[in-house]
């Protein structure tokens, strides 16, 4: 059965993959599950149809049957567990895999959305300043750790993961800070994520989406 996920009609960030239902079109291209895409605009997320999929009345949601997943972490889980090639096949393995996934989302992704609010919801605010390095030491703390037991392999357990798909597609939303320079061997991990040829057909599929748009269709 065809899977359908959800995205934005219109995503903010003009065609650069950074938004969440591209780590759940990567998985699906690295298992080889084609897929459909339904696009949503920011007032349907939030019509009850759309709530029914999504608690949150966020994208990415994914069908399949009779199942209905949100949360792109729990999304590419279960693309992982049903396919192979995103998961080891020993259980130390896959359970490695899923720490780093939860690492992605839950430890450092949290700092990039802050710098995220700090720099987009909260720069008017007479903190703003104090709190934008706070956030921004955070994040450089958490990537001088990442950098560490990274060292110079190709990805977080030797052989690629969903979990390097994760942590790779939060990182990812680092890059225009310039953060990410003060660590070559991220910024080559980023790069060799993004280097994956069904990282590069997600990537045109979302980027397809934009130029249509902007094409007026
Ligand atoms: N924890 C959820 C998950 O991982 O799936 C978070 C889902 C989420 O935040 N979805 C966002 C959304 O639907 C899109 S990805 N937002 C609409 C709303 O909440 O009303 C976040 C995102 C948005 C825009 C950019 N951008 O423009 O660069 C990047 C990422």
């Amino acid at each position: 059965m065809t899977p359908t996920i959800t995205a934005f009609e219109s995503s903010p960030d003009r065609g650069q993959g950074l938004a969440r239902d591209m780590r759940v079109r990567w998985a699906l291209e690295e298992v080889g599950q084609p897929y459909a895409v339904r696009l949503v605009s920011f007032e349907a997320m939030k019509q009850p149809a759309h709530r029914a999929l999504h608690p949150f009345g966020q994208i990415p949601t994914y069908e399949e049957g009779e199942l209905v997943l949100f949360e792109s972490g729990a999304i590419v889980l279960h693309v992982a567990q049903r396919h192979a090639g995103l998961l080891p096949d020993n259980e130390a393995g896959r359970a490695r895999a899923v720490a780093w996934m939860f690492a992605a989302v839950n430890t450092i992704e949290p700092p990039i959305l802050d710098l995220q609010n700090a720099r987009l919801l909260e720069a008017d605010k007479p903190w703003a300043e104090q709190r934008l390095a706070l956030v921004m030491e955070r994040i450089r703390s958490r990537l001088g750790e990442l950098s560490e037991r990274l060292a110079d392999g190709p990805w977080l357990e030797g052989t690629f993961s969903a979990g390097d798909l994760m942590m790779i597609g939060v990182l990812r939303r680092l890059r225009p800070s310039g953060l990410l320079d003060a660590h070559p061997n991220i910024a080559a991990y980023v790069a060799r994520g993004e280097a994956r040829p069904a990282f590069k057909r997600a990537f045109e599929a979302q980027l397809a989406v934009f130029n249509q748009r902007q094409a007026g269709h």
